[in-house]
Order: structure tokens, then sequence, then C-alpha cells
């Protein structure tokens, strides 16, 4: 499975060590199309940002299934979770309440049936939910 990853970028690094912990859940299981997004530092490569949109752009088509860490809340992210929808692709987003005290999932994502949304409070705990979103897929 070709799986593209979401994560904050600009809308900040402070989860970057537990993106590179669920990358490699996902690099176990099939091949992650953005594994930038867990490095750190994102690495600066001479891009335009709008040859970043269309390079990430094609990348997203090509996926079999989308999977995004919502925590650091990011416009980026919350684009790509949009055209992935569109696109038909399936999507689990992951979010972890207990970042912030009272902090909540936009509801233009959680409420959107064509999302599967997992809250978790420990890492394992969103481990588990890409291996099972990963099984659930279709066999191409
Ligand atoms: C280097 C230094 C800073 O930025 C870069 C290169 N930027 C990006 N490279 C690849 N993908 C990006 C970049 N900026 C945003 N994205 C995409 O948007 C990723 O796929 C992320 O999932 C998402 C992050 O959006 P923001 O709004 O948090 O940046």
């Amino acid at each position: 499975v070709r799986i593209y990853f979401a994560a904050s970028i600009r809308g900040g690094r402070e989860d970057a060590e537990l993106y590179m912990r669920l990358v490699a859940v996902m690099a176990r299981i099939g091949e992650v199309l953005t594994e930038h997004v867990a490095s750190a530092p994102v690495p600066g490569d001479s891009l335009s940002d709008r040859e970043i949109r269309a390079r990430d752009l094609s990348w997203l088509r090509s996926a079999d299934a989308v999977i995004a860490e919502a925590t650091v809340p990011s416009l980026g992210v919350g684009y790509e979770i949009a055209v992935a929808i569109a696109l038909g692709k399936p999507v689990l987003v992951l979010f972890r309440p207990a970042l912030r005290p009272g902090s909540r999932l936009s509801a233009m994502v959680a409420g959107d049936p064509g999302v599967r949304v997992v809250e978790y409070r420990h890492p394992p705990e969103a481990e588990a939910a890409i291996a099972a979103f990963l099984a659930s897929l279709p066999r191409p």
C-alpha cells in the first residue's frame, strides 16, 4: 500500500518525534510517500511553495490511503484531508485531545463521514489504529 502521511510542518513541529514513531509503524506495512513530514528538521529543500504543493498533490493522487496526525493544528493538513476526501481516498485522522486541555478536533474533519477519526492518549493506541486501518483497506 502507498501511504500518504500528513502532519504539521509550518503549523508547529512540537510533535515531530511522535510523527517519526508513527511513520516507522507505517513503513513496516507499506510505502510511506511523505517521510519528510517526520524528519526533524524538515529537509529545507529548495523547492518553492508552488513546487511543494504540486509534488505533494501528485503523491496524494497516487496514494492508496491517507493518514493524518491532526493534534497540532495545521492548515496544510486540513487542506490535504479535504483533497483526499474529494479524491475518494480512505482517510484516517489521529487526534490526541490531552495535548491541550479542552482542545477538540475541527468539526469540519470530525463531522466528515468520509473520515475515520481515532482519538488517543498514548502513542501505542495510535500505532494500533494505524495497523487496523491499513489492514481494513480493500485489496487491490
Ligand atoms: C522545508 C522547510 C519548511 O518547509 C519545507 C518544505 N515544505 C514542505 N515539504 C513537503 N510537504 C509539505 C511542506 N509544507 C507543507 N507540506 C505538506 O503540508 C505536508 O504534506 C504536510 O502534511 C502539510 C503541512 O502543512 P503546514 O501548513 O503545517 O505546513
